[in-house]
């Protein structure tokens, strides 16, 4: 599927239309105009912060940007970053983040978000968090009105410890919002998915939104077994949208 992009009215060009990915890479290149020489950076994960975390790797060989510091959000990034000669570091040598650049599932209009489908939840919260800006690039089909309310998923990392537990306490827990609980599983025997934590992640679906969020996210780091949610509160800086009429810029 693509997007259509008007040309002008008195154009006989015919419209471009931009894929889903090029928009993603739309929105990935205008975050990397954030990023100054001698930042320590968070680099996110997912096929839109690929396109950052590429664009870094094409300046710094281009000599257009210098000493940079990266800290990867998850194995895969760590692995992009080395292919491409970023040098990294981790958050107990550098606990103060300039800048971080990261994909998400959901956006609302408050700048909250829903992460962690991807499978990276744990690592972009600790990296996130740790970050003075934190810019989110997004294509616009993650927009929604509220997070957690699309009727996709809304990622929990718990402890494989008695998993059915844990996710029957997070099923029981949302049961006003009509919560289903899934582990995540892949491939044709159903092996549970596990995070580069040695975790497993259990997908709430939720008939109804779930109230208020900041006490939906207590209620769930509350459980014992979980590890943390995909609920990004109030963190995001900045949210950059690509789409169908151009790219839109909000800051907080
Ligand atoms: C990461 O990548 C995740 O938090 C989120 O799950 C995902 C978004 O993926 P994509 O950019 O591939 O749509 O940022």
């Amino acid at each position: 599927t693509g997007i259509l992009v008007p040309s002008p009215s008195s154009s006989t060009v015919p419209p471009v239309i931009l894929t889903q990915d090029e928009l993603k890479k739309i929105a990935a290149y205008k975050a990397v105009e954030y990023v100054e020489s001698g930042m320590v950076l968070g680099l996110g994960t997912g096929s839109t912060a690929k396109h950052a975390v590429d664009r870094i790797g094409e300046l710094l060989r281009q000599g257009k940007l210098e000493n940079i510091i990266g800290i990867p959000t998850s194995k895969k990034t760590h692995e992009q970053a080395v292919s491409l000669g970023i040098p990294l570091s981790d958050l107990d040598s550098h606990p103060v983040i300039d800048l971080a650049i990261d994909g998400a599932d959901e956006v609302d209009p408050h700048m909250n978000l829903v992460k962690g489908r991807g499978g990276s939840l744990l690592r972009e919260k600790m990296v996130e968090g740790a970050c003075k800006k934190f810019v989110v690039i997004v294509d616009e089909t993650k927009l929604v009105k509220y997070v957690g309310g699309s009727g996709l998923a809304m990622p929990v990392e718990i402890i494989p410890f008695c998993w059915k537990f844990t996710a029957t306490r997070l099923q029981n827990l949302f049961e006003y919002a009509g919560c289903t609980a899934k582990l995540r599983t892949f491939g044709e025997n159903n092996e549970p998915f596990v995070t580069d934590n040695g975790n497993y992640i259990v997908d709430l679906y939720f008939k109804k939104d779930m109230g208020d969020l900041r006490a939906a996210s207590d209620a769930i780091l509350q459980l014992a077994g979980v590890v943390e949610h995909g609920m990004f509160l109030d963190m995001a800086t900045t949210v950059i949208v690509a789409g169908e009429l151009g790219v839109k810029v909000t800051n907080k």
